[in-house]
């Protein structure tokens, strides 16, 4: 029996997992940015490598007895640059935003000028939003989407550069459906001589499967989660790239000292061990596989949706995810979330750019197939999903949901977590 001496000392959290389990065991995740990860990873994770305190990095540690803690960041460390084809990693941050905040640490003083893209369309809260650190602390412009076409402007964005000569610009995005143009980001950067991070956390998996180009020849800088495509735990990697060392060869010692001393005390080596296992499984054959079946999911679902009248931001995608804009289905973002979920398909209200509503409420849906992938589901499942998503939103009554339920529990039956 899994998870014993839990239960037999805790049994109030033991039930709560249980019933996460359970809850998952029998739901399509369909929220782009989660995965279901290996036990080999999850075994990683819970392991006495939580105990030990390590601050500092391999070989220079502020405490005793990190002989093999030293072994297995490295190991990591090796893994990840192996596999993003970069000469320096940095795998002690504890995720997304804690990454990005020590990419600005590194190569901004407060109230200098950040580009990313908006929010609104589709950017992250660290690339530069008032509400986040990078938005308060820091001077922050955004470049977005055409209003028709849903695709990044690119000549847009080298004119706002051109205008505001930010320090640094971030490519990179949680919710944009089409490949992003890294050589073109780079012109720009290179045109107002600022540095260039790719945030590719959202697609990660996808670039070391071959189905995103990678951002390595041309950002100075890579942060990547690492618990969404790449389905590893959740952490995060920051990369310098050799055109970063190039531009500047201190960048890795400045980004190591953002991480710690700068933002962060030990680095937690559990989920260090954790990447690293996730990095081997991305390494092998069949991780290829995994993110060529992702997107071609994904663009089959797409394709159904678009045969049951749903409107996609930008008509489809390249990618892991599917933005649709529901106005046409007079059903906010909220109502379908919350339908979809009580029929067993978790996905997330998500605002379409030039929202005319508000990020509470907004007029879209996220959804993506980077789990379901993972269950194994393919061509024949994404037809049906698709007509499951149509019926709940369109019908929205009681007896359609309760219908559509029992589908998916039928279909997750066939396709059993493998852990
Ligand atoms: N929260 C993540 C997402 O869902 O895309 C981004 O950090």
């Amino acid at each position: 029996m899994k998870h014993k001496n839990l239960q037999n000392q805790d049994c109030k959290v033991y039930e709560i997992i249980k019933n996460e389990e359970e809850r998952r065991k029998d739901t399509l995740e369909m929220i782009p940015s989660e995965n279901h990860t290996s036990s080999a990873v999850l075994e990683a994770l819970s392991s006495i490598l939580s105990d030990k305190y390590a601050e500092g990095y391999p070989g220079k540690r502020y405490y005793g007895g990190n002989q093999y803690i030293d072994e297995i960041e490295i190991l990591c460390q090796e893994r990840a640059k192996e596999l993003f084809k970069v000469p320096f990693v940095n795998v002690q941050g504890y995720s997304g935003s804690p990454a990005n905040m020590a990419v600005y640490f590194a190569v901004l003083n407060p109230g200098e000028k950040v580009m990313g893209m908006s929010l609104t369309d589709g950017g992250h809260l660290t690339h530069g939003w008032r509400v986040n650190f990078s938005g308060t602390y820091y001077n922050s412009v955004f470049y977005g989407v055409n209003e028709e076409t849903g695709l990044i402007d690119y000549d847009k964005v080298e004119e706002i550069a051109k205008r505001e000569k930010p320090k640094l610009i971030f490519a990179g995005a949680t919710a944009y459906p089409r490949l992003i143009d890294f050589k073109r980001f780079r012109e720009i950067a290179d045109s107002v001589g600022a540095y260039l991070c790719a945030d590719i956390s959202h697609i990660s998996g996808l670039v070391i499967a071959g189905e995103h180009p990678s951002p390595a020849p041309f950002a100075h800088l890579i942060t990547t989660t690492t618990h969404k495509t790449l389905r590893g735990p959740r952490g995060a990697i920051i990369m310098v790239t050799e055109s970063g060392i190039a531009k500047d060869e201190s960048l890795p010692e400045k980004i190591n000292r953002a991480v710690f001393p700068g933002l962060q005390g030990g680095p937690h080596e559990n989920q260090i061990a954790g990447i690293a296992v996730c990095l081997k499984e991305a390494a092998s054959p069949t991780f290829i596989d995994y993110g060529k079946r992702v997107v071609e999911n994904c663009q089959k679902l797409a394709e159904e949706m678009k045969k049951r009248d749903f409107n996609l931001v930008s008509d489809g995608t390249d990618n892991h995810l599917i933005l649709a804009d529901l106005r046409n289905k007079e059903i906010s973002g909220k109502e379908a979330q919350n339908l979809l979920e009580k029929a067993g398909i978790t996905l997330n209200k998500n605002a379409i750019p030039f929202d005319p509503n508000p990020p509470a409420n907004p007029s879209g849906i996220r959804l993506g197939t980077p789990a379901i992938t993972t269950r194994g589901m393919g061509e024949e499942e994404m037809i049906e999903i698709a007509s499951f998503i149509s019926q709940v939103v369109t019908e929205r009554d009681e007896g359609t949901v309760a219908k559509i339920r029992e589908k998916v529990k039928k279909m997750c039956n066939k396709f059993p977590l493998s852990r």
